[in-house]
């Protein structure tokens, strides 16, 4: 009840201020602020601190720059099938420069990029979308006639705060992609010092205002990993909280876009999903507001790893994926056991005894992926149409 009271003390009057201000009722934004505590992984009662900040803060004043890169990352925070998600990002920060969304163009548009950079000198956070090519001294960007490598170093020395949003900005991306003609290069790099990236391609727009919304809260960006992601979004594998990881430790696969697997929700390992070894809270947090299972794998794609430097756009996409972290598959009840083949629980619990239990999580691994390729090709061999094994049904 603690944290309940907490909320109800920030005062029917402040909560009607908000319901003016965000065209939304005091019951969905009270909402709203425990789904961003609870995305952040705040512990409980924070939402009661979310609520405070929003309503109260003055908005942070952001400055948005575009390099290399395809508009993404802003699209897909303007262009979420609800409504809600646009107006209060617009809400909650105060957008005040962004060529995309900006009316001014030219040397108006210099002008406005200048008077916000010297009216929130300090205080603004810099936002840059896309990548940084550095190669020929950066001719392959120029917007204003200036470099990208010039207007990022000259943004961020008054920067409070940088975030790389989208994996362009992160780590170079897409337009990093070998050979890399332009020599496009992330924020980090360009600057020679580490700063907060929300990767993806696009990145799921919830990390992006559960980030500022952290800052406001808090004064100051989230924990990150070593990669400047923020550890509430990045610490956990997509493969960790997939809704088909069931079927990846039982054996049963997808082996053809389209096939009986995959109609019927099987894992995407051998499609090249890059579940395995990326880190992203996809799986729970899905995309677009448009209900469950809206996320990549969760649509019937694999995981290309967009999130994950050496993954994403470097991998080739049908490659199967390194796997990292595996929970050893002796920790699961085998849903399906071919009958002849593979090793029985007992067995291979021995196995794991004598051999260690990280080889012999391995062993078992390749066990069962192998016991899936017998059981596909005892499938193939059976005539089309014939049907199928109702235990693999
Ligand atoms: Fe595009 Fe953003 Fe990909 Fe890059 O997102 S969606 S190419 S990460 O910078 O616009
Ligand atoms: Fe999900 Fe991909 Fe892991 Fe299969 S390999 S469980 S589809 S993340
Ligand atoms: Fe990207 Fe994989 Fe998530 S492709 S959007 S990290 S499921």
């Amino acid at each position: 009840m603690g944290e309940m009271n907490d909320i109800f003390k920030l005062g029917r009057q402040a909560l009607q201020g908000i319901e003016q201000r965000l065209g939304m009722s005091r019951r969905d934004y009270l909402q709203f602020c425990a789904t961003l505590a609870v995305t952040m992984g705040l512990p409980k009662g924070a939402d009661a601190a979310v609520a405070k900040a929003i309503e109260s803060a003055k908005r942070p004043s952001v400055i948005w720059l575009h390099f290399q890169e395809c508009t993404g990352c802003t699209e897909s925070l303007l262009r979420a099938e609800h409504p809600t998600l646009e107006k209060l990002i617009l809400d909650v920060i105060s957008l005040d420069y962004h060529e995309t969304l900006m009316a001014a163009a030219g040397h108006q548009a210099e002008a406005a990029r200048k008077d916000a950079m010297k009216a929130n000198k300090g205080k603004y956070v810099l936002v840059i979308e896309g990548a940084i090519p550095v190669k020929e001294n950066g001719i392959y960007c120029k917007i204003g006639g200036h470099t990208a490598i010039d207007l990022l170093k000259e943004c961020a020395a008054d920067a409070a705060a940088v975030i790389a949003i989208g994996s362009c900005a992160s780590w170079g991306g897409m337009p990093s992609t070998g050979p890399n003609p332009s020599g496009a290069s992330s924020v980090a790099e360009v600057l020679g010092k580490a700063v907060v990236t929300i990767p993806g391609c696009p990145p799921n727009p919830y990390n992006f205002l559960a980030a500022v919304v952290h800052f406001l809260t808090f004064g100051k960006l989230p924990d990150v990993d070593k990669l400047g992601r923020p550890k509430f979004a990045y610490s956990r594998l997509v493969h960790e909280n997939c809704e088909r990881r069931a079927h990846f430790d039982a054996g049963r696969f997808a082996i053809e876009f389209g096939d009986a697997g995959h109609r019927q929700g099987y894992c995407l390992y051998k499609l090249g999903c890059k579940g395995p070894e990326t880190y992203a809270n996809c799986p729970t947090l899905g995309f677009g507001d448009a209900g469950e299972n809206n996320w990549p794998v969760g649509c019937g794609h694999p995981c290309i790893g967009c999130t994950e430097k050496g993954v994403g756009f470097a991998k080739p996409i049908h490659q199967v994926a390194t796997m990292k972290n595996v929970a050893p598959p002796l920790q699961y009840a085998r849903i399906v056991e071919e009958q002849g083949k593979g090793a029985s629980f007992a067995s291979a619990a021995a196995l794991a005894a004598l051999a260690g239990a990280a080889a012999g999580a391995a062993v078992m691994l390749t066990r069962n992926l192998g016991l899936s390729h017998a059981a596909e090709e005892a499938e193939r061999a059976k005539s089309e149409g014939k049907p199928q094994d109702k235990a693999r049904e």
